[in-house]
């Protein structure tokens, strides 16, 4: 079951696991996207794939969308915590709070609702495991990105917990913590502006969605003695959050 799978990683991560022939529940709020996916992923009978669409902020539509799942898609044995979003980069002082409200609900939150609903079915599974989707800001920070990154340092901060509470059950747990990436991320961000979204990319080879997918696969697909806990990966061009060597 992978969050955010609209867009993005998420979407890139569904195609992969799609080819390596994994049964595929996608998730997002834009049904019309996630319906499009599933016939894309399940098209000349090549996989399995069904959509749910909810918002991981609301922890009653969690609950019911995870519940309404018939018995045999309920056997889970994969959570991707991929949903997420940065919204603006001001200062504290300039921020609005309900960019804020929108970063904690959805980063933090809906990791917390999405797993706590989850989790009575990830155990019983032979091979259980939570991917969680961090970022490069869950262990530094830059000017703007204060909430972002508090988000993603709790994301970061949750991962650890997991793996220790998750112990006893096998429940493998990795974090996957990009860098930059170049998906609809900055769009987002950026309130829909495409030409200051670009700029963010300019002049480097950013990673792509696909990078990100592959990681994945190999954290999934490695023996089941191996939890590979954390990985940070950014661009060739990006040293950490804030030092990006540009070609311009
Ligand atoms: P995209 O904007 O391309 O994809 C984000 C996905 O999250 C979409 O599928 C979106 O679906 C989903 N999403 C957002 N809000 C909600 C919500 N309330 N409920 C359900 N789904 C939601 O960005 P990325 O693929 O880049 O982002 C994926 C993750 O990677 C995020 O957690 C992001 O913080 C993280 N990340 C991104 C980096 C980058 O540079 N791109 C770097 C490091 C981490 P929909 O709108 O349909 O609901
Ligand atoms: C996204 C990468 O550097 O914009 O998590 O925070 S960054």
């Amino acid at each position: 079951m992978i969050t955010g799978a609209t867009s993005g990683f998420g979407k890139a991560m569904a195609q992969a696991f799609a080819r390596e022939e994994f049964r595929l529940i996608v998730t997002g709020r834009r049904k019309d996207r996630l319906d499009l996916l599933v016939s894309e992923l399940t098209g000349e009978g090549k996989a399995k794939a069904a959509a749910l669409a909810f918002d991981v902020r609301v922890q009653k539509d969690v609950e019911e969308a995870v519940n309404s799942l018939p018995a045999d898609w309920k056997n889970i044995d994969v959570l991707i915590n991929n949903a997420g979003l940065a919204l603006g980069k001001s200062t504290l002082e300039n921020g609005d709070p309900e960019d804020w409200d929108g970063m904690i609900d959805t980063n933090v939150k809906g990791v917390l609702y999405t797993t706590r609903t989850v989790l009575p079915l990830l155990k019983n599974s032979s091979s259980p495991h939570i991917v969680n989707v961090g970022s490069i800001a869950g262990t530094e920070v830059y000017p703007g990105g204060n909430v972002y990154c508090a988000s993603k340092h709790a994301v970061n901060a949750l991962s650890k917990s997991m793996r220790q509470e998750l112990l006893p059950y096998g429940i493998r747990v990795t974090q996957i913590r990009p860098g930059l990436a170049e998906t609809e991320f900055s769009l987002v961000r950026y309130k829909g502006d495409a030409e200051k979204a670009s700029r963010v990319y300019d002049g480097y080879d950013p990673l792509l969605a696909e990078d990100i997918a592959r990681i994945a696969c190999f954290a999934v697909q490695s023996p089941a003695r191996v939890c590979i806990n954390d990985i940070e990966v950014t661009p060739t061009a990006q040293a950490n959050a804030f030092m990006i060597h540009r070609n311009d």
